[in-house]
């Protein structure tokens, strides 16, 4: 095979204390405005959306394209905080292809990766710095950090996955994360249709 310039190995330097890696070739951020309708209450949100709508998480995202393969580098940070007494958390979404799983690789901070299938089936990991996670296809996947400290994972996938994010907007996941009295507690999603 006549190799093309993008099959040559390539690397990426993650630096542990910021969180992130370097080069990247795309960084997007996530505020409180782009996430309102996940969380439960959406007052707490329109308040901070006016109060500056901070920051919750960016990604960080590498695709090492080659002219056989798709293997795609997603790095997240998620700042500590609550909207609402509720944990900053990611979207959420489910991979389009049916057959496409994913790793994730907590390198920094404590919280709970949430998955949860079309069909309901719920399941949560508790995460802490070297926890790794495989999602199997068709599993909804979304990480909420619970801790003081930003929370730093690492994404491995394949671009195939493709990403759907409708279902997770319009059900939510089972659980919601909770802060209470300082302390992470799961309480039914009373918001589910
Ligand atoms: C992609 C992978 C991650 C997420 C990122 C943000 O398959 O799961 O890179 O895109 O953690 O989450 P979300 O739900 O906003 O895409
Ligand atoms: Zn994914």
């Amino acid at each position: 095979m006549t190799l093309q310039k993008e099959d040559y190995p390539i690397c990426v330097q993650f630096d542990f204390e910021k969180g992130e890696f370097a080069p990247f070739q795309s960084k997007a951020e996530r505020r409180v405005s782009d996430l309102a309708m996940m969380f439960a209450d959406s007052e707490a949100a329109a308040a901070l959306v006016k109060n500056g709508d901070p920051l919750v998480y960016e990604i960080f995202y590498y695709g090492f394209t080659t002219s056989v393969s798709d293997m795609a580098l997603g790095v997240t940070r998620i700042q500590p905080g609550t909207i609402g007494g509720e944990y900053h958390m990611t979207k959420g979404h489910f991979h389009e292809a049916h057959d496409q799983p994913e790793i994730y690789f907590c390198v920094k901070g404590e919280g709970y990766l949430l998955m949860e299938t079309l069909e309901g089936e719920f399941r949560a990991h508790q995460w802490n710095k070297g926890t790794i996670s495989h999602i199997p296809p068709m599993w909804a996947h979304r990480v909420v950090n619970t801790g003081s400290e930003p929370l730093v994972f690492v994404a491995s996938y394949h671009l195939a996955a493709g990403h759907i994010y409708e279902p997770v907007v319009e059900k939510g996941f089972a659980q919601r994360v909770i802060d209470e009295a300082g302390k992470p507690v799961f309480k039914d999603n009373l918001q589910r249709r």
